[in-house]
Protein backbone atom coordinates (compact mmCIF):
# COMPACT_ATOMS: atom_id res chain seq x y z
CA UNK A 1 0.00 0.00 0.00
CA UNK A 2 2.92 2.54 0.87
CA UNK A 3 4.33 1.19 -2.20
CA UNK A 4 1.26 2.06 -4.34
CA UNK A 5 1.10 5.41 -2.48
CA UNK A 6 4.24 6.35 -3.23
CA UNK A 7 4.00 5.77 -6.89
CA UNK A 8 0.86 7.13 -6.91
CA UNK A 9 2.47 10.71 -5.74
CA UNK A 10 5.64 10.37 -7.62
CA UNK A 11 3.58 9.63 -11.08
CA UNK A 12 1.56 12.87 -10.23
CA UNK A 13 4.48 14.79 -9.77
CA UNK A 14 6.75 13.65 -12.76
CA UNK A 15 2.76 15.17 -14.36
CA UNK A 16 3.29 18.33 -12.76
CA UNK A 17 7.15 19.39 -14.03
CA UNK A 18 6.76 20.51 -17.29
CA UNK A 19 10.80 20.54 -17.67
CA UNK A 20 11.55 16.89 -16.11
CA UNK A 21 12.07 13.97 -18.85
CA UNK A 22 9.58 12.06 -20.35
CA UNK A 23 7.13 10.23 -17.47
CA UNK A 24 8.22 6.55 -18.51
CA UNK A 25 5.14 4.11 -19.38
CA UNK A 26 3.83 2.12 -17.10
CA UNK A 27 1.31 -0.69 -17.96
CA UNK A 28 0.07 -1.78 -14.65
CA UNK A 29 0.11 0.79 -12.33
CA UNK A 30 -1.26 -0.58 -9.32
CA UNK A 31 0.73 -3.95 -9.35
CA UNK A 32 2.68 -4.17 -6.58
CA UNK A 33 5.65 -4.88 -7.80
CA UNK A 34 7.24 -2.49 -10.38
CA UNK A 35 10.06 -2.81 -12.73
CA UNK A 36 12.29 -0.10 -14.53
CA UNK A 37 13.44 -1.20 -17.80
CA UNK A 38 16.11 0.62 -19.58
CA UNK A 39 16.24 -0.70 -23.31
CA UNK A 40 19.36 0.75 -25.13
CA UNK A 41 17.44 0.83 -28.43
CA UNK A 42 15.55 -0.44 -31.43
CA UNK A 43 18.05 -1.38 -34.02
CA UNK A 44 17.85 -4.68 -34.60
CA UNK A 45 14.96 -7.03 -35.05
CA UNK A 46 16.53 -8.76 -32.56
CA UNK A 47 15.79 -5.83 -30.56
CA UNK A 48 12.45 -5.18 -31.51
CA UNK A 49 11.43 -8.94 -30.22
CA UNK A 50 13.23 -8.52 -27.35
CA UNK A 51 11.27 -5.27 -26.29
CA UNK A 52 8.05 -7.57 -26.88
CA UNK A 53 9.70 -10.10 -24.73
CA UNK A 54 9.57 -8.02 -21.85
CA UNK A 55 6.24 -6.33 -22.20
CA UNK A 56 4.50 -9.43 -22.50
CA UNK A 57 6.28 -10.86 -19.86
CA UNK A 58 5.68 -8.23 -17.63
CA UNK A 59 1.70 -8.46 -18.23
CA UNK A 60 1.80 -12.13 -17.54
CA UNK A 61 3.99 -12.03 -14.54
CA UNK A 62 1.33 -8.91 -13.35
CA UNK A 63 4.41 -6.40 -12.78
CA UNK A 64 4.01 -2.70 -13.38
CA UNK A 65 6.46 -2.38 -15.99
CA UNK A 66 8.51 1.36 -17.07
CA UNK A 67 10.46 0.97 -20.09
CA UNK A 68 12.38 3.75 -21.38
CA UNK A 69 14.29 3.40 -24.67
CA UNK A 70 17.41 5.53 -24.96
CA UNK A 71 17.89 5.15 -28.53
CA UNK A 72 21.26 3.87 -28.87
CA UNK A 73 22.65 6.78 -26.58
CA UNK A 74 24.28 5.85 -23.00
CA UNK A 75 23.80 8.79 -21.13
CA UNK A 76 19.98 8.58 -21.73
CA UNK A 77 20.16 5.03 -20.29
CA UNK A 78 22.28 6.83 -17.45
CA UNK A 79 18.74 9.38 -17.20
CA UNK A 80 16.63 6.46 -17.16
CA UNK A 81 18.43 4.43 -14.37
CA UNK A 82 18.40 7.42 -12.24
CA UNK A 83 14.45 8.57 -12.81
CA UNK A 84 13.62 4.83 -11.51
CA UNK A 85 15.74 4.98 -8.49
CA UNK A 86 14.06 8.33 -7.92
CA UNK A 87 10.65 6.64 -8.05
CA UNK A 88 11.92 3.51 -6.04
CA UNK A 89 10.86 0.60 -8.13
CA UNK A 90 11.29 -2.36 -7.10
CA UNK A 91 13.93 -4.22 -9.36
CA UNK A 92 15.94 -1.87 -12.26
CA UNK A 93 16.50 -3.82 -15.08
CA UNK A 94 18.75 -2.93 -18.44
CA UNK A 95 20.66 -4.44 -21.46
CA UNK A 96 23.75 -1.63 -21.38
CA UNK A 97 24.70 -0.77 -24.79
CA UNK A 98 28.60 -0.55 -23.84
CA UNK A 99 30.32 -2.34 -21.40
CA UNK A 100 32.34 1.13 -19.55
CA UNK A 101 30.57 3.74 -17.70
CA UNK A 102 27.90 2.46 -15.49
CA UNK A 103 30.00 2.62 -11.71
CA UNK A 104 28.56 6.07 -10.69
CA UNK A 105 25.30 5.06 -11.75
CA UNK A 106 24.82 1.91 -10.50
CA UNK A 107 26.25 2.47 -7.39
CA UNK A 108 23.56 4.57 -6.86
CA UNK A 109 21.35 2.19 -7.18
CA UNK A 110 23.26 -0.08 -4.98
CA UNK A 111 23.16 2.84 -2.36
CA UNK A 112 19.38 3.27 -3.01
CA UNK A 113 18.97 -0.96 -2.00
CA UNK A 114 17.67 -1.55 -5.77
CA UNK A 115 18.76 -4.40 -7.05
CA UNK A 116 19.96 -4.47 -10.82
CA UNK A 117 19.11 -7.55 -13.37
CA UNK A 118 21.46 -7.21 -16.63
CA UNK A 119 19.19 -8.15 -19.34
CA UNK A 120 21.27 -9.10 -23.07
CA UNK A 121 24.99 -7.34 -22.34
CA UNK A 122 27.21 -7.21 -19.84
CA UNK A 123 29.21 -4.36 -17.95
CA UNK A 124 32.97 -4.37 -17.72
CA UNK A 125 32.96 -3.81 -14.39
CA UNK A 126 34.73 -6.58 -11.66
CA UNK A 127 32.76 -5.02 -9.01
CA UNK A 128 29.65 -7.94 -8.83
CA UNK A 129 28.37 -6.56 -6.01
CA UNK A 130 27.11 -3.21 -8.50
CA UNK A 131 24.39 -5.88 -9.91
CA UNK A 132 22.17 -8.58 -8.78
CA UNK A 133 22.27 -10.92 -11.53
CA UNK A 134 22.67 -11.08 -15.32
CA UNK A 135 20.32 -13.25 -18.06
CA UNK A 136 21.54 -13.34 -21.42
CA UNK A 137 23.79 -15.26 -24.33
CA UNK A 138 27.02 -16.98 -24.10
CA UNK A 139 28.21 -14.70 -26.80
CA UNK A 140 31.65 -16.31 -26.47
CA UNK A 141 30.12 -19.99 -27.07
CA UNK A 142 28.17 -18.05 -30.22
CA UNK A 143 30.91 -17.12 -31.85
CA UNK A 144 32.94 -20.23 -31.26
CA UNK A 145 29.99 -21.88 -32.81
CA UNK A 146 29.80 -20.03 -36.02
CA UNK A 147 33.77 -20.98 -36.18
CA UNK A 148 33.60 -24.74 -35.86
CA UNK A 149 30.83 -24.37 -38.64
CA UNK A 150 33.43 -22.90 -40.76
CA UNK A 151 35.95 -25.72 -40.22
CA UNK A 152 33.28 -27.98 -40.63
CA UNK A 153 32.44 -26.11 -44.16
CA UNK A 154 35.69 -26.01 -45.63
CA UNK A 155 36.62 -29.49 -44.65
CA UNK A 156 33.27 -30.15 -46.51
CA UNK A 157 34.33 -28.02 -49.68
CA UNK A 158 38.04 -29.94 -49.29
CA UNK A 159 38.89 -26.23 -48.99
CA UNK A 160 42.55 -25.02 -48.91
CA UNK A 161 42.32 -20.98 -48.28
CA UNK A 162 39.64 -18.88 -47.31
CA UNK A 163 39.62 -15.27 -46.95
CA UNK A 164 37.52 -14.38 -43.89
CA UNK A 165 35.50 -10.83 -43.75
CA UNK A 166 34.37 -9.66 -40.24
CA UNK A 167 31.14 -7.30 -39.73
CA UNK A 168 31.12 -6.76 -36.46
CA UNK A 169 28.41 -5.35 -33.94
CA UNK A 170 28.91 -1.88 -31.80
CA UNK A 171 32.10 -1.25 -30.78
CA UNK A 172 32.93 -1.97 -26.37
CA UNK A 173 29.70 -3.85 -26.72
CA UNK A 174 29.80 -7.43 -25.16
CA UNK A 175 28.37 -9.31 -28.27
CA UNK A 176 30.38 -7.42 -30.56
CA UNK A 177 33.98 -8.37 -28.33
CA UNK A 178 32.40 -11.91 -27.71
CA UNK A 179 31.37 -12.76 -31.20
CA UNK A 180 34.73 -11.78 -32.47
CA UNK A 181 36.52 -13.76 -29.86
CA UNK A 182 35.12 -16.85 -29.89
CA UNK A 183 34.84 -17.08 -33.76
CA UNK A 184 38.76 -16.09 -33.69
CA UNK A 185 39.57 -18.83 -31.18
CA UNK A 186 37.64 -21.59 -33.07
CA UNK A 187 39.79 -20.87 -36.33
CA UNK A 188 42.83 -19.86 -35.07
CA UNK A 189 45.05 -23.00 -35.26
CA UNK A 190 43.74 -23.95 -38.77
CA UNK A 191 46.01 -22.71 -41.16
CA UNK A 192 42.92 -22.53 -44.12
CA UNK A 193 41.67 -19.29 -42.84
CA UNK A 194 42.70 -15.96 -43.24
CA UNK A 195 40.85 -12.93 -41.56
CA UNK A 196 41.50 -10.15 -44.24
CA UNK A 197 39.02 -7.35 -42.76
CA UNK A 198 37.43 -7.13 -39.98
CA UNK A 199 34.37 -3.80 -39.73
CA UNK A 200 31.98 -2.21 -37.45
CA UNK A 201 28.46 -2.24 -38.60
CA UNK A 202 26.92 -1.07 -35.30
CA UNK A 203 24.13 -4.06 -35.64
CA UNK A 204 22.33 -1.62 -38.31
CA UNK A 205 21.29 -3.35 -41.68
CA UNK A 206 22.11 0.03 -43.58
CA UNK A 207 25.59 -0.03 -42.06
CA UNK A 208 25.94 -3.81 -42.59
CA UNK A 209 25.21 -2.98 -46.31
CA UNK A 210 27.86 -0.39 -46.87
CA UNK A 211 30.19 -2.39 -44.91
CA UNK A 212 29.80 -5.15 -47.57
CA UNK A 213 30.19 -2.28 -50.08
CA UNK A 214 33.07 -1.38 -48.68
CA UNK A 215 34.76 -4.59 -48.94
CA UNK A 216 34.22 -5.78 -52.05
CA UNK A 217 35.29 -2.42 -53.57
CA UNK A 218 38.55 -3.24 -51.63
CA UNK A 219 38.59 -6.77 -52.30
CA UNK A 220 36.75 -7.65 -55.11
CA UNK A 221 34.17 -10.25 -54.88
CA UNK A 222 36.80 -13.17 -56.00
CA UNK A 223 39.12 -12.42 -53.18
CA UNK A 224 36.44 -13.03 -50.20
CA UNK A 225 35.58 -16.29 -49.45
CA UNK A 226 33.00 -15.73 -46.16
CA UNK A 227 31.44 -12.86 -44.47
CA UNK A 228 31.01 -13.06 -40.98
CA UNK A 229 28.51 -10.94 -39.64
CA UNK A 230 27.63 -10.77 -36.02
CA UNK A 231 24.25 -10.01 -36.49
CA UNK A 232 20.72 -10.30 -38.98
CA UNK A 233 20.31 -7.27 -39.51
CA UNK A 234 23.34 -6.70 -40.86
CA UNK A 235 24.15 -9.57 -42.79
CA UNK A 236 20.33 -8.98 -44.73
CA UNK A 237 21.64 -5.85 -45.72
CA UNK A 238 25.13 -7.06 -46.89
CA UNK A 239 22.84 -9.85 -49.05
CA UNK A 240 20.53 -6.97 -50.51
CA UNK A 241 24.05 -5.98 -51.71
CA UNK A 242 26.02 -8.90 -52.88
CA UNK A 243 22.68 -9.67 -55.13
CA UNK A 244 22.40 -6.00 -56.40
CA UNK A 245 25.76 -6.59 -57.55
CA UNK A 246 25.18 -10.06 -59.41
CA UNK A 247 26.81 -12.13 -56.56
CA UNK A 248 24.92 -15.15 -55.35
CA UNK A 249 25.22 -15.29 -51.79
CA UNK A 250 25.45 -18.51 -49.73
CA UNK A 251 27.27 -19.96 -52.71
CA UNK A 252 29.81 -17.33 -54.06
CA UNK A 253 30.50 -15.80 -50.79
CA UNK A 254 29.49 -17.80 -47.32
CA UNK A 255 27.11 -15.94 -45.19
CA UNK A 256 27.53 -16.79 -41.20
CA UNK A 257 24.97 -14.80 -39.33
CA UNK A 258 24.01 -14.42 -35.64
CA UNK A 259 20.43 -14.26 -33.80
CA UNK A 260 17.94 -16.43 -35.75
CA UNK A 261 15.39 -13.65 -36.94
CA UNK A 262 12.64 -14.86 -39.44
CA UNK A 263 14.03 -13.23 -42.49
CA UNK A 264 17.60 -14.69 -41.91
CA UNK A 265 16.30 -18.18 -41.25
CA UNK A 266 14.08 -18.09 -44.61
CA UNK A 267 17.33 -16.77 -46.27
CA UNK A 268 18.87 -20.18 -44.97
CA UNK A 269 16.16 -22.31 -46.37
CA UNK A 270 16.60 -20.63 -49.95
CA UNK A 271 20.24 -21.37 -50.00
CA UNK A 272 21.34 -17.82 -49.51
CA UNK A 273 22.93 -17.99 -45.69
CA UNK A 274 24.60 -20.75 -44.92
CA UNK A 275 24.68 -20.60 -41.13
CA UNK A 276 22.22 -18.93 -38.59
CA UNK A 277 24.11 -19.08 -34.78
CA UNK A 278 21.03 -18.65 -32.84
CA UNK A 279 20.63 -16.35 -30.16
CA UNK A 280 17.44 -15.88 -28.45
CA UNK A 281 15.75 -12.26 -27.98
CA UNK A 282 12.95 -14.06 -25.11
CA UNK A 283 14.50 -13.13 -22.39
CA UNK A 284 11.31 -11.54 -20.89
CA UNK A 285 10.22 -14.66 -19.21
CA UNK A 286 13.43 -15.38 -17.72
CA UNK A 287 13.96 -11.91 -16.27
CA UNK A 288 10.08 -11.94 -15.19
CA UNK A 289 11.39 -15.17 -13.43
CA UNK A 290 14.19 -13.59 -11.26
CA UNK A 291 12.06 -10.61 -10.66
CA UNK A 292 9.79 -13.00 -8.73
CA UNK A 293 12.88 -14.57 -6.52
CA UNK A 294 14.19 -11.17 -5.91
CA UNK A 295 11.12 -10.04 -4.14
CA UNK A 296 10.20 -13.64 -2.39
CA UNK A 297 13.85 -13.37 -0.31
CA UNK A 298 15.13 -16.36 -2.90
CA UNK A 299 18.38 -16.75 -4.06
CA UNK A 300 19.27 -16.06 -7.99
CA UNK A 301 22.45 -17.57 -9.67
CA UNK A 302 24.21 -14.63 -11.11
CA UNK A 303 24.29 -15.95 -14.46
CA UNK A 304 21.94 -17.30 -16.27
CA UNK A 305 22.02 -17.87 -20.09
CA UNK A 306 19.29 -19.68 -22.26
CA UNK A 307 20.33 -22.91 -24.36
CA UNK A 308 20.87 -21.97 -28.23
CA UNK A 309 22.55 -24.00 -30.84
CA UNK A 310 22.91 -23.43 -34.69
CA UNK A 311 20.66 -23.72 -38.02
CA UNK A 312 23.02 -24.08 -41.08
CA UNK A 313 23.32 -25.85 -44.19
CA UNK A 314 24.34 -29.28 -43.55
CA UNK A 315 20.38 -29.58 -41.48
CA UNK A 316 17.34 -31.05 -43.10
CA UNK A 317 16.14 -27.25 -43.11
CA UNK A 318 12.28 -28.99 -43.85
CA UNK A 319 12.12 -29.77 -40.10
CA UNK A 320 9.78 -27.56 -38.37
CA UNK A 321 11.78 -27.21 -35.62
CA UNK A 322 13.83 -24.74 -38.09
CA UNK A 323 11.92 -21.29 -37.68
CA UNK A 324 13.10 -17.97 -37.33
CA UNK A 325 11.60 -15.58 -34.39
O1 LIG B 1 22.50 -9.87 -31.68
C1 LIG B 1 21.68 -7.73 -32.25
C2 LIG B 1 21.22 -6.63 -31.39
O2 LIG B 1 22.79 -7.70 -27.77
C3 LIG B 1 22.31 -9.91 -28.45
O3 LIG B 1 22.03 -6.71 -30.24
C4 LIG B 1 22.10 -8.49 -28.69
C5 LIG B 1 22.45 -8.04 -30.09
C6 LIG B 1 21.78 -8.80 -31.22
O4 LIG B 1 21.13 -5.44 -31.98
O5 LIG B 1 20.83 -8.04 -33.30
Amino acid sequence: MKKMIFLLAALLLLATMSSCAKQPETDNKTSSVVVGFSQLGAESSWRIANTESMETAAKEAGFGLMMENANQKQEKQIDAIRSFIAYQVDVIVFSPIVESGWDNILNEAFTAGIPVILMDRMISNNDENLYTTYVGADFYAEGRRAGEYLIRKADAMNAELMNIVEICGTVGSTPMRDRQQGFMDAIKDDPRFNVIDSICGDFLRSMGGECAEMLLEKYGSDTIDVIYSHNDSMTLGALDVLEQQGIRPGKDIILITVDGEKEAVDALKAGKINCVVQCTPNLGPSVMELVRKLKAGEKVPKITHPDEGIFCDFDDLSDPAVEGF
